[in-house]
């Protein structure tokens, strides 16, 4: 069965690795007062982190449409595809999984396989790359799902927010009660639990935040199996670098991939998150 592999934006991509696999895009919007961008389409993170800059009101994000799913469903099904694998940033955060979903079951002769990655980002990425070279190597979308329900067993992720105002005023943080009021300034370690984000451990600086992300990661690490991982970042491009050389430098078995927080994660995380993601492959 020849099958099509579809994420949205919030995984980003690198447009090199979507074109050599096929990966489709469906993008997810930010919205500035009354201008609405693609992300990864109209705009790109760099653009983004110049633009909250100079705007007086803070962006909003939204989903891509059923319609928008309806019309790539179409399109992808006219090429000859029978089925779809569309990957999705966690259904706890967002309704874009649910809009697949629902596209779905409106498109006659595509089998829809809508899944959610239950994450998001380059985690999500992972997801898609695996699919996708599955995909090209002739596997059925049964396997393909499986395949990914495997990963999800060994998939880690954690990040930290510079300020943790975003993610509250965006809904986007659950059982973090305790954390808020006085205490915006501590920078929690957050990951997700059932689908959406709940606060880790509570940590009271970057850089020891930063450690026990490592200390977290060298329990995987240390047990010497190859381990594909990546550094996501807000604008933060040499943190980011300086931390992917000091652990490659500590595992040389684990491939590090440099990965970013765009426009519609930055705007729910905020500029200085960061954050690491791990599997098995
Ligand atoms: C929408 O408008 O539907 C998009 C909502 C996106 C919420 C994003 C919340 C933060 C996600 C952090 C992901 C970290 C992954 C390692």
């Amino acid at each position: 069965m020849k099958t099509a592999i579809v994420t949205d934006s919030t995984a980003y991509l690198p447009k090199e690795v979507r074109e050599r696999l096929g990966i489709r895009l469906i993008p997810l919007s930010v919205i500035f007062g009354n201008e609405t961008y693609r992300e990864e389409i109209d705009m790109t993170a760099d653009e983004f982190f110049a633009k909250i800059k100079q705007h007086p009101t803070l962006p909003t994000t939204s989903q891509p449409s059923v319609g928008e799913f309806v019309d790539l469903f179409t399109a992808i099904r006219e090429e000859g595809y029978e089925a779809v694998v569309s990957i999705h940033l966690s259904s706890g955060i967002s309704g874009t999984y649910q809009g697949a979903v629902t596209a779905g079951t409106m498109v006659d002769g595509l089998r829809v396989y809508a899944y959610d990655s239950e994450i998001s980002c380059m985690a999500q990425g992972f997801y898609a790359i695996e699919a996708a070279e599955m995909a090209q190597a002739g596997r059925s979308p049964e396997d393909i799902i499986a395949r990914l329900d495997e990963m999800k067993q060994t998939l880690r992720a954690y990040f930290m927010v510079d300020d943790l105002a975003h993610l509250q005023r965006g809904g986007r943080l659950t059982g973090a009660q305790a954390f808020i009021g006085g205490l915006l300034q501590i920078k929690p370690l957050l990951r997700f639990e059932n689908k959406v984000i709940v606060p880790f451990e509570k940590i009271r600086t970057r850089k020891k935040a930063i450690h026990r992300i490592e200390e977290l990661f060298a329990e995987d690490a240390e047990k010497g199996v190859p381990l594909k991982a990546a550094i996501i970042h807000a604008n933060q491009p040499d943190e980011a670098s300086r931390w992917r050389d000091e652990l490659s430098a500590r595992y040389p078995h684990v491939e590090f991939w440099i990965s970013y927080f765009g426009p519609v994660i930055a705007t729910h995380v905020g500029e200085g998150a960061l954050g690491l993601t791990w599997y098995q492959p």
